[in-house]
C-alpha cells in the first residue's frame, strides 16, 4: 500500500504528532499522568489514526525508528508537565526484539532529563508470546532503573492467569470493552471485579481505561481500582491542554 512508503517521509517531514490523554487516581478524579497517542497528520488524507498504520510500521521495521522518536517527544513533553506527572508510552513488541529498548529509554531519559520514574511503558500481551530471556532481561532493567511497566488492554489477549504471576509488571490496565459494558451487562462488571480482586493479589496496580461516565467511575472506585482513563476525565489531547486540565479540573 502506498502509505508504506511515505512513512519514512512523514517523519522527516514532521506529520507525526502526540496527542495525551489524561490518566487519573480514581479516589479523587486528579490527573496523575497521560497515556502518548500516535497520530499522523498525512498531507492528503488527513489525521490517520495508528490502528491503521502501527501495522504497517511493524511488517516493514518503522516501529522502531517511530518508537524512537515517539519516546523522546512524550518524555520531552512530560518536563513541561507540573508535579509529579507520569507519562504512558506504548511499545510494540518489535522494539523489544528488533531493538534495543533498554537503549533508546536510556537515550530518552538522558536527553529530555525526565526522571525514570516519571515514565511508564504500555505493552501489551503479544509481548510475551516470545517470552525469551532477553525480553525477560530488558522487562528488568527498565524496572531496575525506576520505569513502570503496565500491561495494556488486558482481558482482550490469549495469557492465563498463571503466565500472568509470572510476567515482570507494575501494572494491568483493563481494557475498555469491559468498562464501557459494565453498567449495563452482568457478565462485563463480573470480570471487572475478577480483574481487580486478581491485581490485588499479585500486588499489582490497576489501570481502568474507556471510563465513559460517572456510574462507571463510582463502581470502579467501589471496587477499590487505583487509576482510570477515559473521555469522561478527558480525551486524548494537547500537552498545553493536558497541563490546562490539571491546574483547572472540572
Ligand atoms: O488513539 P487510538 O485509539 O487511535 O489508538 C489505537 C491503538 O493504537 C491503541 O490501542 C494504542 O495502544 C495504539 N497506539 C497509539 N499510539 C501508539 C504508539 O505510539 N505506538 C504503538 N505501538 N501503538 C500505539
Ligand atoms: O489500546 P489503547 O489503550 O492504547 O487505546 C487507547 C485508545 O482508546 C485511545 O486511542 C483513545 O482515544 C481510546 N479511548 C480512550 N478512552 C476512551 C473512552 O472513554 N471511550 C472510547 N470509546 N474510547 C476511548
Ligand atoms: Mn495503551
Ligand atoms: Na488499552
Amino acid at each position: 500500500r502506498r502509505l508504506e512508503g511515505e512513512l519514512r517521509l512523514g517523519l522527516e517531514d514532521q506529520q507525526f504528532f502526540l496527542l495525551y490523554q489524561p490518566q487519573v487516581d480514581l479516589k479523587t478524579g486528579s490527573v496523575i499522568g497521560a497515556e502518548a497517542l500516535l497520530r499522523w497528520q498525512h498531507p492528503s488524507l488527513g489525521i490517520i489514526s495508528p490502528s491503521e498504520f502501527i501495522g504497517i510500521a511493524e511488517a516493514n521495521g518503522f516501529i522502531c525508528e517511530l518508537g524512537r522518536w515517539m519516546l523522546v517527544e512524550a518524555c520531552r513533553a512530560a518536563c513541561d508537565w507540573p508535579g509529579d506527572m507520569s507519562v504512558a508510552v506504548n511499545v510494540s513488541p518489535l522494539q523489544f526484539v528488533k531493538d534495543d529498548l533498554v537503549k533508546d529509554v536510556e537515550q530518552a531519559l538522558l536527553l529530555t532529563g525526565l526522571p525514570a520514574r516519571r515514565l511508564h511503558l504500555e505493552i501489551t500481551e503479544s509481548t510475551f508470546l516470545d517470552r525469551t530471556d532477553d525480553l525477560l532481561k530488558s522487562l528488568a532493567q527498565l524496572r531496575k532503573m525506576g520505569v513502570t511497566i503496565a500491561l495494556d488492554d488486558f482481558g482482550t489477549g490469549y495469557s492465563s492467569l498463571a503466565y500472568l504471576a509470572g510476567f515482570p509488571i507494575d501494572k494491568i490496565k483493563i481494557d475498555q470493552s469491559f468498562i464501557r459494558k459494565m453498567s449495563t451487562d452482568a457478565a462485563s462488571q463480573a470480570i471487572v471485579i475478577a480483574v481487580a480482586a486478581l491485581a490485588r493479589g499479585l500486588d499489582l496496580k490497576i489501570v481502568c481505561e474507556g471510563i465513559e461516565g460517572d456510574i462507571e467511575w463510582t463502581l470502579l472506585r467501589q471496587l477499590g481500582c487505583e487509576e482510570g482513563q477515559g473521555y469522561f476525565f478527558g480525551k486524548p489531547q494537547t500537552s498545553q491542554e493536558l497541563v490546562a486540565l490539571y491546574r483547572d479540573p472540572h
